[in-house]
C-alpha cells in the first residue's frame, strides 16, 4: 500500500476553476508532492509582451496575489498603463493592470534572453514565494483557435476578450501542437505520479491543449486519472464551457461533459467527479465506464478548496 504522505500528484490546470483545485490541493499536500500544470494554449504576444494567462493565474492563486472577483490579475490593481495607453489611441481591449503588467515584462525579458518559459515560471515562483511546482504544459509555442460557425477563426484572446465570447464556435485547433513537447517539468511529474488530477476546467480550450500534445496520453495511460466536472448544475461557474457545448450540440450538462471525454479520450480518464447539483446524473456517468464520487465542487471558500481537494485525493486512493 502506498504511503499517502509519500504519493506524488500531477494537476492539469486551465485558468480561474482549475487554480481555485491547484490552490486546495497545495493546502494539503507537501510541496515535493505536487506538480500544477498549466495550458499555454492562450498564451500570446500583445503589445511587444509575451502573456501566460492561466501561468499568471495559478502562480497568483497560489501566491494569494489573485484578484478574486475578477478571476485573472492581481488583487489591488491600478490602470495607470491602460488608461494612459487609451490617452494615446493605443490598444486597450485587452487590460494589462499595472502590477500585472510587471510579470509580463519579466518575462517577456527572461525569454528574450534565451531562457524556457519553464525557467521564467520557476523564477517567478520563487518571487512569489510559491513552495508547489508549477510548469508550463509546453515551452513551445501553441496556440490555440476558435473556429467559428459563420466561417474562418479568431486567436482565443481575440474570442475570449476581445469578442466576449461571442461568435459561434464550431470547433478549436492547436497551433504548433503537432511539433511541441510537453515541458520536461510535465514528462518528469507524470512519471513519478501516484494519480493525475484534471482540474475543473474547460474540456475544449483548456484541457484539450495539454492531452493534445505528443505523447502525454500514452504517459498518463497508465495512471489512475480523475477529472472533476467543469459544469454544475448545467452551468460553467466560470468561463464561456456551457455556450461552447450548445453550440457544438452537446447537453449542457456534466454528463454531458463526461460522454464528451469518453468519445474524445476513450479510458483514458479513470474516475469522474460530480457536484451535489448533479447527483441525479451519477449512475448514467458510471454507465460510461466511470468510477464516480459526488460532493460539493463549488469552491467558494478556502475550505471548499481544501475540502474538494481532500475528497479527490480519497478517491485517487480508492482508484
Ligand atoms: N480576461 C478578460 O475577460 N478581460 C481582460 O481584459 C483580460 C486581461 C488579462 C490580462 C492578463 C491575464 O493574465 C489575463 C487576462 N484575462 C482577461 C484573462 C485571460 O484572457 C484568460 O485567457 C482567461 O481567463 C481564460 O483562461
Amino acid at each position: 500500500m502506498t504511503d499517502a504522505s509519500q504519493s506524488q500528484f500531477v494537476a492539469l490546470s486551465g485558468g480561474v476553476g482549475g487554480a481555485k483545485l491547484a490552490l486546495g490541493l497545495a493546502e494539503v499536500l507537501a510541496p515535493e508532492q505536487l506538480t500544477i500544470v498549466a495550458n499555454t494554449g492562450d498564451d500570446f504576444e500583445h503589445l511587444g509582451f509575451c502573456i501566460s494567462p492561466d501561468l499568471d493565474t495559478v502562480l497568483y492563486t497560489l501566491a494569494g496575489w489573485n484578484n478574486t472577483a475578477q478571476g485573472w490579475g492581481q488583487e489591488g490593481e491600478s490602470w495607470q498603463f491602460l488608461d494612459a495607453l487609451g490617452r494615446l489611441s493605443g490598444e486597450t481591449w485587452f487590460s494589462l493592470g499595472d502590477r500585472d503588467l510587471a510579470t509580463h515584462v519579466v518575462r517577456t525579458n527572461l525569454l528574450k534572453q534565451g531562457h524556457s518559459l519553464s525557467e521564467v515560471i520557476a523564477y517567478l515562483a520563487e518571487k512569489m514565494n510559491i513552495r508547489h511546482s508549477v510548469v508550463p504544459m509546453t515551452d513551445d509555442r501553441v496556440s490555440t483557435r476558435v473556429n467559428l460557425q459563420s466561417g474562418g477563426s479568431l486567436s482565443f484572446q481575440h474570442y475570449f476578450v476581445r469578442d466576449r465570447c461571442e461568435p459561434v464556435v464550431s470547433g478549436f485547433e492547436f497551433e504548433g501542437i503537432d511539433t511541441a513537447q510537453p515541458s520536461a517539468g510535465f514528462i518528469a511529474a507524470v512519471d513519478r505520479a501516484d494519480a493525475v488530477i484534471v482540474c475543473p476546467s474547460n474540456p475544449f480550450v483548456s484541457v484539450a491543449p495539454v492531452l493534445s500534445l505528443p505523447g502525454i496520453q500514452d504517459q498518463l495511460a497508465d495512471r489512475p486519472v480523475v477529472v472533476v466536472s467543469n459544469i454544475v448544475g448545467g452551468q460553467a461557474l466560470k468561463g464561456p464551457a456551457a455556450k461552447m457545448m450548445d453550440e457544438l450540440g452537446m447537453p449542457t450538462t456534466a454528463l454531458g461533459v463526461a460522454r464528451h471525454y469518453r468519445e474524445r479520450y476513450g479510458e483514458l480518464f479513470d474516475g469522474f467527479v460530480l457536484d451535489r447539483q448533479d447527483a441525479a446524473m451519477e449512475a448514467e456517468v458510471q454507465a460510461l465506464g466511470y468510477s464516480t464520487i459526488v460532493t460539493n465542487t463549488v469552491m467558494l471558500t478556502l475550505q471548499d478548496k481544501t475540502e474538494l481537494a481532500r475528497q479527490v485525493l480519497d478517491f485517487t486512493a480508492r482508484l
